[in-house]
C-alpha cells in the first residue's frame, strides 16, 4: 500500500487556542508532527494487516508520550494534564490503536508503580517505560468478569517468602509485546492485589488474540499465569481493593475523553474536504442541505466535547476532578465521536468504506474505545448513581 500524505487541518471553532499556554501548544505541534511525518504514512497498512508497528514505541518514549504526568526524575514529562490531554488527542488523531499503547504504558503501568510502588520499583520500572526501551501492559479483564472487575478468579497465594500468581486475564492492549505486567489479582484474603509480572517468569505466556475487526493496529492478547512465582519485591506496596485499579483507569479514562476527539476532528476534517471536492448534480456535495447539516452537527459536537475535556483538564489540574467527572467526559466524548465517524463515512459514498480514507479504520476502532476502560452503559450508571445516590449495577 502506498504511503499517505496526511493534510489534516486542526478545527478550532470557538478559539479554544486562547485557553492554551505556548507550552501547550508546542506539545500538541510536535506530537502532531510527529503523527504526520511518522504514523498517518504508515498506519492503514498495519491496521489492513492487522500488525502492531512496535518500532514507534521507541518514537513514542523519545518524543514523551509515555507518562507525561510522572516527575522527570522517573524519567516522565512532568507536565500537566491539559498536555496530557493534548497529546493524546494527536496521537488519536492518527490511529485510536497508537493513543491505546500510550494510554496503557503512561496511565496504566507506569501510573501505578510511581503511585503505588516503593522506590525501588520505581526506579527499576519508569525510565525504561517512560523511554520506550520496555513496553508494558495491564491485566485487570478476566474471561467471566469485565464490568465487573470486584469479581476476579485470578489469585495471588503465600508461600513462604514469595508468591504463586494463578489465573488468567483477557482482552489485554500490549500484551503480546510486553516485557512488564501489572496484574491485579486477589490475595488469600480476599483483598485485591497489584503485582509486577516479567517476561520470562516461569508459567507465564501471552498468547495473541486474533480476528479483530478494531484496533488491528494494536496489539491484544491474554496473560496466562499457572503457578507463576512472584518475588515479594514485585507487589505494589501502598494499594489495596478495586480502588488501585480503578484509580489507573480515571487516568487513562480521562486520556481517552480527550483523544477520541482527536479521531473525530479527523473525520470531519477529511469529510469537509471531500465534501467541497466532490461534485454531483453539478455542485459540490457541500452545497447541499443534507451535507451541511452533517457537518454543522459534526463541528458544534466536537466543540462542545473540546470544551468539557479543557475544563476537566483545569480540574485535574487543581486535584478537583472526580472519577464521575471523569466518567461523564469519556462516554461523552466516545459517543460523539463514534457518531462523527458514521456520519463522515457516509459522507464519502463508496470511497468512505476503503484504506484510501483513515474514516473507515476511526469508525472500527471507536467501536473498541466505547467498550474498553468502561462500556458507555458503564459509564452512564456511574453519572446516574452519582445524580441520584443509588446504585443501578447490582
Ligand atoms: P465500587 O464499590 O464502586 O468501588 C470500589 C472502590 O473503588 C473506588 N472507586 C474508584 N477509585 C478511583 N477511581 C475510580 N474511577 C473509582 N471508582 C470507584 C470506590 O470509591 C471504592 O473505594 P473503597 O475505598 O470504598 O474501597 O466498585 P464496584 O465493584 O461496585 O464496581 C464499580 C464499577 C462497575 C463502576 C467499576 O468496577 C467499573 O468501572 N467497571 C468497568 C471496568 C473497567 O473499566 N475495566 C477496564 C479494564 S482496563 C481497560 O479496558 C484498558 S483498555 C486500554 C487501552 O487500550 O487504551
Ligand atoms: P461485559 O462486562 O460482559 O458487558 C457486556 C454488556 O453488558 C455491555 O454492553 C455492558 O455495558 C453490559 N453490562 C454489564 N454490566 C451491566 C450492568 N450492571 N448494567 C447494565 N449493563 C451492564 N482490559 C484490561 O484489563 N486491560 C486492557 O489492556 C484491555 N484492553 C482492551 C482492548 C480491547 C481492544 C478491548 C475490546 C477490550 C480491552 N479490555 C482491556 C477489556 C475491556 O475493558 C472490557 O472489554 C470492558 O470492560 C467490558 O467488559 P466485557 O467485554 O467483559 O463486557
Amino acid at each position: 500500500m502506498a504511503a499517505k500524505t496526511d493534510l489534516f487541518q486542526s478545527p478550532d471553532y470557538y478559539c479554544l487556542d486562547d485557553l492554551l499556554s505556548e507550552e501547550h501548544k508546542l506539545i500538541r505541534e510536535s506530537v502532531r508532527n510527529y503523527v504526520k511525518k511518522e504514523i498517518s504514512p504508515i498506519i492503514e497498512d498495519y491496521a489492513q494487516r492487522a500488525t502492531f508497528p512496535q518500532h514507534i514505541v521507541k518514537q513514542m518514549g523519545e518524543l514523551g508520550c509515555f507518562g507525561p504526568t510522572v516527575p522527570e526524575t522517573y524519567g516522565g514529562g512532568g507536565l500537566d494534564y491539559i498536555s496530557y490531554g493534548l497529546m493524546m488527542q494527536e496521537l488519536e488523531r492518527g490511529d485510536s490503536g497508537v493513543r491505546s499503547t500510550a494510554s496503557v504504558q503512561g496511565s496504566l503501568v507506569m501510573f501505578p508503580i510511581y503511585a503505588y510502588g516503593n522506590e525501588e520499583q520505581r526506579k527499576k520500572y519508569l525510565p525504561k517505560l517512560a523511554s520506550g526501551e520496555w513496553l508494558g501492559c495491564f491485566g485487570l479483564t478476566e474471561p467471566n468478569h469485565g464490568s465487573d472487575p470486584s469479581s476476579m478468579l485470578t489469585t495471588l497465594k503465600t508461600v513462604d517468602d514469595y508468591f504463586i500468581l494463578n489465573g488468567s486475564k483477557m482482552w489485554i492492549s500490549n500484551a503480546p509485546y510486553a516485557q512488564v505486567a501489572v496484574v491485579w489479582a486477589k490475595d488469600e484474603n480476599n483483598e485485591i492485589r497489584g503485582v509486577i509480572v516479567e517476561r520470562g517468569m516461569e508459567g507465564f505466556t501471552t498468547p495473541t488474540t486474533h480476528g479483530k475487526w478494531s484496533l488491528r493496529a494494536s496489539a491484544t492478547g491474554e496473560l496466562v499465569f499457572d503457578n507463576v512465582k512472584i518475588s515479594k519485591e514485585n507487589i505494589l506496596p501502598n494499594v489495596k481493593g478495586l480502588k488501585g485499579p480503578l484509580g489507573c483507569l480515571t487516568k487513562a479514562r480521562y486520556g481517552i475523553a480527550w483523544g477520541v476527539i482527536g479521531a473525530a476532528m479527523d473525520c470531519y476534517d477529511t469529510a469537509l474536504r471531500y465534501a467541497k471536492e466532490r461534485i454531483q448534480f453539478d455542485k459540490p456535495i457541500a452545497a447541499f442541505q443534507l451535507q451541511q447539516k452533517k457537518l454543522a452537527e459534526m463541528i458544534t459536537e466536537i466543540t462542545k466535547a473540546q470544551l468539557l475535556v479543557w475544563r476537566l483538564g483545569v480540574l485535574m489540574n487543581e486535584g478537583k476532578a472526580t472519577p464521575q467527572q471523569v466518567s461523564m467526559a469519556k462516554r461523552n466524548s466516545c459517543e460523539i465521536a463514534a457518531n462523527i465517524a458514521r456520519d463522515a463515512r457516509q459522507m464519502l459514498g463508496g470511497m468512505g468504506i476503503t484504506g484510501e480514507y483513515s474514516i473507515m479504520r476511526h469508525m472500527m476502532n471507536l467501536e473498541s474505545v466505547i467498550t474498553y476502560e468502561g462500556t458507555h452503559d458503564i459509564h452512564l450508571l456511574i453519572t446516574g448513581m452519582d445524580v441520584t445516590g443509588m446504585n443501578a449495577f447490582k
